[in-house]
């Protein structure tokens, strides 16, 4: 049957509740579409054990709901996906939002038609939803990116990717577990899974920098420090570069090298202790200067040597010479190195011992053979631009996305794309998206394309495009907020779209800071829309 709303908003994460939230305040009719069976996006699907946030509990939630910012307490300084997931469902409880979303639904195909200047979006339980807007907030990592290993359908075990982990008790005890991948997600899996597992067999192809985590419990005193200056608290997220502070103080920018060694390593040691990512922000020229990088890059590898008793262990744990501290996610731990003191747990390099084959009871490598009884994927996601191109999406003139994209994305803000109208996407390819904390980028952009909406309803505009002009622009923009970043010479590399075997290199994050892109948006917006193009037909929207 055919549905008509203002706006048909995809997935229930932080991004389409806070969307929905908006909408409804704007006195307009949306549906949400989400896959899974409740909300939560990310917290809903990364059930994985170990799962857990890098971006402090007190930075990471909605600042949309003071009410709320009085009431709730985080029990650590790092809150795990159970506790994040508990925060996303009761802000759909004390806001009703479950009957406006259809869950256990995908959007198969999302049609422009140009007639009748609105979007045609048809899920696979049948729906046609048809609404003025269409409204992405899928999320950047939700498209697993799965390996494509000779044999690994033939595997009779039981087989998980981290972020499709089921919602029932996974049972490790007594079970040889191999976890392929060492991310973010491996390294938090592994840590846990260790545990519990018979046996680990950890599959390495690429030693990553891991730093402690430390997430000592939260107290009263805390919250009640932040309680009194929340507001602050969050207009300063807003404006920042990352919507997160840092665990220690350092004159913004400070160069490295302007230290004495001795200073230097006091500071990394700090950082260390204080734990997070603290270490690659101590010095603001570890993302540009190799030397630095070398330096706080080689300070963690001998803290790697110091944690593993097996210096061969150790040594292959050591991310490889000429990679650096930062080009990647910064994965923080709770134990990482420390697992592989264990006996139950086998380190398996399969850079210099590749896997040759999966068989239906193990991973066979050049050198070995692991028998196991279950595999942990944790291989990652096509990032950023997966999510939108797995929904068959059509523009003006019969345009596929995945043709328009198909040498690289290209947006303009990261919200829209041209010869998509009316399309906005929610930390889209060139916004700062997951490398500022991802709330407050879903907010900024949350924010802008509400008052764009108003804007339109306003003046009249029943339809807003942009122009391939205005997306090379920003492109170019783009690419300049990470021009000698040493990022850009990372191999695999999800923030460049290297991760993925064929997958276009871009730059799907925008990384000039949180702060300076909302000022870029804004000022876009004043001037009057700039690079956007509104069309007034209203005797298209009568007829
Ligand atoms: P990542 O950071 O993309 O890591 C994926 C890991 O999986 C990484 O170690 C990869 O090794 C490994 N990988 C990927 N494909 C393969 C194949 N085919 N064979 C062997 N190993 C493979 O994903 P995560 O889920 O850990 O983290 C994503 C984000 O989620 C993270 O940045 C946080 O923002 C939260 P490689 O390095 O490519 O050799």
């Amino acid at each position: 049957m055919k549905q008509e709303y203002d706006a048909v908003v995809v997935g229930a994460g932080f991004a389409g509740m806070h969307m929905l939230w908006k909408l409804r305040q704007m006195g307009m009719s949306a549906i949400v579409v989400e896959k899974g069976s409740d909300v939560g996006g990310t917290w809903y699907w990364n059930r994985y054990p170990g799962a857990r946030c890098d971006v402090p509990s007190l930075d990471y939630s909605v600042p949309w709901d003071p009410e709320l910012d009085q009431e709730w307490d985080w029990s650590e300084r790092y809150s795990a996906q159970p506790e994040i997931l508990k925060y996303a469902t009761h802000l759909a409880d004390r806001h009703d939002f479950r009957k406006d979303i259809k869950f256990n639904t995908r959007v198969n195909r999302a049609t422009w038609d140009e007639a009748r200047t609105l979007w045609v979006v048809e899920t696979d339980q049948g729906d046609t939803f048809e609404a003025r807007y269409f409204i992405s907030g899928a999320g950047a990592l939700s498209e697993p990116n799965l390996p494509d290993i000779p044999g690994i359908r033939s595997f009779k075990g039981e087989m998980y990717h981290t972020g499709q982990w089921p919602s029932e008790p996974v049972t490790l005890a007594g079970k040889r577990v191999a976890v392929l991948g060492t991310g973010s997600t491996g390294v938090q899996a592994t840590t846990a899974i260790a545990k519990e597992a018979d046996h680990l067999y950890v599959l390495q192809r690429t030693a990553q920098f891991s730093l402690p985590c430390h997430t000592p419990p939260l107290t009263e005193a805390d919250h009640a420090k932040l309680r009194v200056r929340y507001p602050e608290h969050r207009e300063w997220q807003r404006n920042s570069y990352a919507a997160t502070a840092s665990t220690i103080e350092m004159p913004f920018g400070a160069r490295a090298f302007d230290d004495p060694k001795e200073t230097r390593f006091e500071n990394y040691e700090t950082a260390w202790n204080n734990g997070s990512a603290a270490l690659v922000g101590v010095y603001g020229d570890v993302s540009i200067n190799a030397e630095v990088a070398t330096e706080v890059s080689d300070f963690v590898r001998d803290k790697i040597r110091a944690t593993v008793k097996d210096q061969a262990v150790a040594e292959k744990l050591c991310p490889r010479p000429g990679s650096y501290i930062g080009t990647r996610r910064i994965i923080i731990d709770t134990g990482y190195y420390q697992i592989f003191n264990q006996p139950n747990v086998t380190l398996i390099d399969i850079h210099s011992d590749p896997i040759t084959e999966i068989t239906e009871n193990g991973v066979k490598t050049q050198n070995t053979f692991c028998k196991i009884d279950m595999l942990v994927v944790a291989t990652g996601y096509d990032a950023v631009t997966g999510p939108l191109l797995s929904m068959n999406i059509t523009g003006k003139d019969g345009v596929q996305l995945k043709d328009a994209w198909a040498d690289a994305p290209r947006t303009y803000l990261g919200v829209m794309v041209a010869g998509f109208p009316n399309m906005f996407t929610i930390t889209g390819p060139s916004s700062p998206g997951v490398l500022a904390n991802v709330i407050y980028s879903i907010d900024q952009h949350v924010n802008w394309i509400s008052d764009c909406l108003e804007n339109m309803h306003q003046t009249g505009a029943i339809e807003i495009d942009t122009t391939p002009e205005a997306e090379a622009e920003w492109n170019a923009h783009t690419f300049e907020t990470c021009s000698g970043s040493l990022r850009m010479n990372d191999e695999n590399n999800w923030y460049l779209g290297t991760n993925v075997p064929g997958k276009a290199r871009a730059v799907l994050v925008y990384q000039g800071g949180l702060g300076f892109y909302k000022e870029k948006c804004d000022e876009i917006a004043a001037d009057n829309y700039r690079g956007f193009v509104f069309n007034y037909d209203q005797e298209k929207e009568t007829a």
